[in-house]
């Protein structure tokens, strides 16, 4: 695929902004798509600002169909953010149309682009710096979760098929071992088999929902702080942006992609280890936000398995980072060499950490329950 700066111009072109566009830089730290923040200058008044995004054609194989989700889930949005008495404009994404009409736009070199206004007044975080901020966000995902709750399941598109299917990204892992094409499975000992020995624990989700003990809901799958947009006055979770992978998912991979991301201070690439560990305070302040915001939706079962959803999540971002690394690189973005392989390192350390502290993230969750045993 071309750079997404080669076609930049054309598609600029492709869209009506109102106002004469003065540039267009990358923008965000996001791992999947191209990401560009795109500036107009009105004549009265000071610049207007767009986010425009190449979706990821690695990621995502239909982007028609990616986009009938988007245009489906934001205008569900805003119909209930707007029951709910609030402002659809700044709590919810709104897809600009290009000038030919659909709802994105394919350039002359096949890339599918989309534009969004730009939510101003708010601050994206790449790490939880108070436990303040890592619950606002909690609040946010869960009371998305549940504004999405009569959403039509049925109608929405499997975006990245298998996406948390985590038994499929074991097998994943498994096939980039046995090709080794790019000779790096001899550097990953210890990471293949910090992966072998928890190979039951991959089908736990899944097992608890063929066995019903868990449901099928709509849920977002991408939970990290840094798909969230904060009011830069109030500090609320404000808008949740990054809607590629909303799709029928359960209700933990949510919470625990978030604790993943969240719950520890370090970055999701650090390379002294010394410094990442699972931080059991910051899963409790997540917790309790979460359920607030999710209003009492969720049951026994899932509030049961969330140290579970925490624990998988981890795991099998680590098992896709280290796919990834064994196949060259492929599918997230990388800024230095085996980045990937670091960012495998740092989820295996917090699985490791999570392991340690179990009970006490079981007793965390163990009093949300509905039905307490005594
Ligand atoms: P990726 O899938 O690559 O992570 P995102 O949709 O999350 O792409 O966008 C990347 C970054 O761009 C976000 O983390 C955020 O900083 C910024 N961003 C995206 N959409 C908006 C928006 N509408 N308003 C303000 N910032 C945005
Ligand atoms: C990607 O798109 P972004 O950067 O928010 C990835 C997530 C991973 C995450 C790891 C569509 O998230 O699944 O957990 O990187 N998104 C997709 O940081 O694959
Ligand atoms: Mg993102």
């Amino acid at each position: 695929m071309k750079k997404a700066e080669d076609t930049l111009w054309e598609v600029l072109e492709a869209f009506a902004f109102g106002d004469p566009v003065v540039g267009a830089v990358r923008y965000g730290q996001g791992h999947i798509n191209d990401t560009f923040c795109v500036h107009t200058q009105p004549e009265d008044r000071c610049c207007r600002r767009f986010i425009l995004q190449r979706m990821s054609a690695a990621a995502f194989k239909r982007p028609d169909q990616l986009m009938e989700n988007i245009t489906g889930v934001t205008e569900f949005l805003a119909r209930e953010i707007k029951k709910n008495g609030g402002d659809p404009s700044r709590e919810a994404l709104q897809v600009i149309r290009p000038k030919n009409g659909g709802s994105y736009y394919t350039d002359s070199a096949g890339g599918a682009w989309r534009l969004y206004p730009y939510v101003e007044d708010t601050v994206c975080y790449q790490s939880a710096q108070t436990a303040e901020l890592f619950a606002a966000s909690g609040r946010a995902f869960g009371r998305f979760q549940r504004l999405l709750k009569d959403y039509p399941a049925e109608t929405l598109h499997e975006t990245i098929p298998h996406f948390h299917d985590t038994e499929d990204r074991l097998a994943k892992l498994k096939a980039a071992i046995a090709e080794d094409k790019m000779g790096r499975v001899k550097d990953c000992q210890e990471e293949i088999s910090f992966v072998l020995a928890r190979e039951k624990d991959c089908s736990v989700a899944l097992q608890a929902l063929r066995d019903g003990k868990i449901p099928l809901r709509v849920t977002h799958n991408d939970t990290k702080l840094n798909n969230v947009l904060m009011d830069k006055d109030t500090g609320n979770g404000l808008c949740i942006i990054d809607l590629d992978t909303v799709m029928p998912g359960l209700s933990i991979n949510d919470f625990g992609d978030s604790i993943r991301f969240g719950a520890n201070h370090s970055a999701e690439d650090e390379r002294d280890l010394s410094k990442v560990n699972l931080d059991a305070d910051l899963f409790a302040v997540y917790t309790k936000a979460f359920l607030e915001g999710a209003e009492g939706s969720l049951t026994d079962g899932e509030i049961m398995l969330l140290p579970w959803g925490a624990k998988l999540m981890t795991l099998e971002c680590g098992i896709r980072f280290l796919t990834d690394d064994l196949v060259g690189d492929e599918y997230f973005h990388i800024s230095r060499e085996r980045q990937n392989l670091d960012r495998c390192r740092t989820q295996f350390k917090l699985v490791a950490g999570m392991e340690e502290q179990w009970e006490r993230l079981m007793a965390i969750v163990e009093p949300y329950r509905h039905e307490r045993t005594v």
